[in-house]
């Protein structure tokens, strides 16, 4: 039976050896964490803060895809783009909600987003140069978000595991549908098969960037798998992913831009060349490209959505109030 710890005299639990110790138990009998339990501060901290980051990715990650819905190429790449881009929404909504069940609010998210505390992921800082690049993000961007979010459907905070089942099958139709348009180009004219290799040139290394910093350098890695809220570590889901994604892009005749590509029969997985982390952590701190239209969006859409919280919130108070003076009558 899960002891719930002692509450101090600030309300919070002591974190006791003998509670960390009934925690860590739960989690290693697979018994999921829900959000009334008992849990220790350092564990609602991280989920706080990567699912708050996951929650901002997905919604900033609407930007570089939505500059493409005007200029899709027929209705039928249109109505699956802004299908896309509305289910990524959905996503970070869901994500959102899960953070909040840890006692954080969407307002205090947004704001440390907003004022740079909070972090997005670095792929969504890239420029989206051509209509190649909206099959690439959904290849490769889509493809690499499956291969870390399938895990996370095992996460030991029930609320975020339950939300990220939904989240990677609309996750697998984006890296289908994003694989089809490169196809496309792929079997093309010259011309478009010129224009998926620049994307592919241009997305590969930042979309093996996208799994973090290699395991030595990563540092909420250990404390997280112990906690059982990550389930493998950086660089073997990165790892996963090149392997997975190398005999794709040669079935699609393209060639990935790594000449130190190469399979390594002992390990039973690919070696690859050295990724440029001045480039990874230049963008992690809010340099990337396009780093500053990005937040200025979000700013831009947080400041034109206050009337409409401002109304809601109206309408709530006064149906409440409503309901207090029927209960009185
Ligand atoms: N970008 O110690 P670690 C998507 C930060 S969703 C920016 O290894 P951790 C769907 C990290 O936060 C994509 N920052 O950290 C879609 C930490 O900084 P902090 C997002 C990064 O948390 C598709 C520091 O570096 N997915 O694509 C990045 O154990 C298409 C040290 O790193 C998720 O968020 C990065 N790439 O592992 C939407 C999945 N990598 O917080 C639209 C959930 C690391 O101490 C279109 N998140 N950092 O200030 C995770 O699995 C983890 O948080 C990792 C990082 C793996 C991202």
């Amino acid at each position: 039976m899960y002891s719930q710890g002692l509450i101090g005299a600030d309300g919070r639990t002591e974190e006791t050896p003998e509670f960390l110790a009934a925690f860590q138990a739960r989690v290693d009998a697979e018994q999921k964490i829900e959000p009334n339990d008992d849990m220790p501060e350092g564990y609602r901290r991280t989920l706080v803060r990567q699912i708050g980051q996951h929650a901002h990715s997905e919604i900033v990650g609407m930007l570089p895809e939505g500059n493409w819905i005007t200029r899709a190429p027929s209705l039928r790449r249109k109505a699956a783009l802004l299908a896309k881009v509305q289910d990524e929404g959905g996503h970070g909504l869901y994500l959102y909600s899960a953070a909040e069940t840890l006692g954080v609010t969407r307002k205090q998210m947004t704001e440390e987003l907003l004022d740079g505390r909070a972090k997005y992921s670095s792929i969504f800082n890239y420029p989206t140069l051509s209509w190649a690049d909206i099959g690439t993000i959904g290849w490769l961007v889509d493809g690499a978000a499956i291969m870390n979010q399938i895990p996370l459907c095992r996460c030991s905070y029930g609320p975020y595991a339950r939300a990220m089942i939904r989240v990677c099958k609309e996750e697998s139709f984006h890296q289908r549908q994003g694989y089809e348009i490169v196809m496309t180009l792929a079997r093309g004219t010259p011309e478009q098969k010129a224009m998926a290799q620049d994307s592919l040139n241009r997305w590969w290394w930042p979309s093996i960037m996208m799994f973090g910093p290699h395991d030595a350098d990563s540092q909420h890695s250990d404390q997280s798998m112990a906690w059982k809220i990550k389930r493998f570590t950086n660089d073997e889901l990165r790892q996963k992913f090149i392997d997975a994604t190398v005999p794709q892009a040669e079935f699609l005749g393209l060639t990935i831009p790594d000449p130190e590509l190469k399979w390594n029969e002992e390990k039973g997985g690919y070696d690859h060349g050295p990724i440029d982390w001045d480039e990874f952590w230049r963008v992690v701190k809010g340099f990337g490209p396009c780093a500053r239209d990005r937040v200025a969006a979000r700013k831009k859409a947080w400041d034109d959505g206050e009337w409409v919280r401002e109304a809601a919130l109206a309408h709530a108070e006064k149906r409440r109030a409503r309901k207090l003076a029927v209960a009185a009558e």
